[in-house]
């Protein structure tokens, strides 16, 4: 697909999307999140792709919002009201990202700051260059969390933490974020791109609807009681069972190889 702010490619069952505007450290403006969004329904429309990454050009993952954006404003002294641009832009693409049932592995190879922090912790994995940081902006131009990092944040790391990270505004390095349990994996700079489309492409291989399935009932048990989740088990369990890829893992295991999965 053709995009002005991103890159999109697909190959051997993974997309790749790519933020793309360097020189602003991959900022994002109203444009780069509708491409974004249109990417990652694109991914999801796509049967061929069965597993994504997100990642960013240059030296950054995402430094959020384009502040230079609404530049002219904020000189004139205006203020301008943000909460539409979460509703019509930030949100649905957040929703996008986590309804996507299909696994979206980040490939954080820079400082992902503010709404970039909250891209970043939507992913459902982590893969971080040992140079990245996570730094929940906000707070410094004296706004709030958004783009889901309020959810996200504490369920990753605890509610201490996620105060911690957004009261202060503080970089989180990549070793630290990965003790802390926020990233699933550190590797140095140069081999950060492999090691993602490593983990993509082992993803790409597995029973696609049963991962999709996986994610649902996660995101149910991050926010919904043991019956909601339950139900949503009992429900994936039955999609599950009737795909073509139970019918071959079953297969496979009484056959003593190796399962050969196809997404279906
Ligand atoms: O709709 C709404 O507005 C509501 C939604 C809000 C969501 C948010 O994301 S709010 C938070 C916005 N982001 C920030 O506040 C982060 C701003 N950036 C920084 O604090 C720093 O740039 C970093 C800590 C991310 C990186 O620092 P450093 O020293 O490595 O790089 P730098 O020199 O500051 O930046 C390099 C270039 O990128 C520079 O360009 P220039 O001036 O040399 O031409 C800088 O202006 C540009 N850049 C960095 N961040 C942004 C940006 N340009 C536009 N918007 C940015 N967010």
């Amino acid at each position: 697909m053709d995009f002005s702010t991103i890159l999109y490619g697909a190959d051997n069952g993974v997309a790749t999307l790519t933020m793309n505007r360097p020189e602003a450290l991959n900022a994002l403006t109203s444009l780069m999140r509708r491409e974004l969004l249109a990417a990652v329904q694109e991914a999801g429309r796509d049967a061929s792709v069965r597993a994504v990454i997100l990642t960013g050009a240059g030296r950054a993952f995402c430094a959020g919002q384009d502040l230079k954006e609404r530049a002219p404003a904020y000189e004139q002294g205006a203020t301008p009201v943000l909460g539409s641009t979460l509703r019509d832009e930030y949100n649905p693409l957040v929703l996008a990202m986590r309804n996507l049932p299909k696994p979206i592995v980040g490939a954080v190879n820079g400082v992902a700051a503010g709404a970039g922090c909250s891209l970043a912790l939507a992913c459902d994995l982590r893969i971080a260059s040992s140079s990245a940081s996570f730094m929940q902006a906000f707070v410094k131009i004296g706004l709030v969390p958004d783009s889901g990092s309020s959810f996200f944040l504490p369920h990753l790391v605890g509610y201490a933490r996620a105060a911690e990270m957004m009261f202060l505004g503080d970089g989180l390095p990549a070793d630290r974020a990965e003790e802390l349990g926020l990233v699933n994996r550190v590797v140095p700079a140069e081999e950060l791109a492999t090691a993602a489309q490593e983990l993509a492409g082992r993803l790409a291989q597995l029973p696609t609807v049963a991962i999709g399935q996986t994610k649902r009932q996660l995101n149910r048990g991050l926010s919904g009681s043991l019956e909601d989740v339950l139900e949503e088990e009992e429900r994936g369990q039955e999609l599950a069972s009737q795909t073509a890829d139970h019918l071959e893992g079953v297969r496979a295991f009484l056959e003593k190889r190796p399962p050969r999965f196809t997404g279906k």
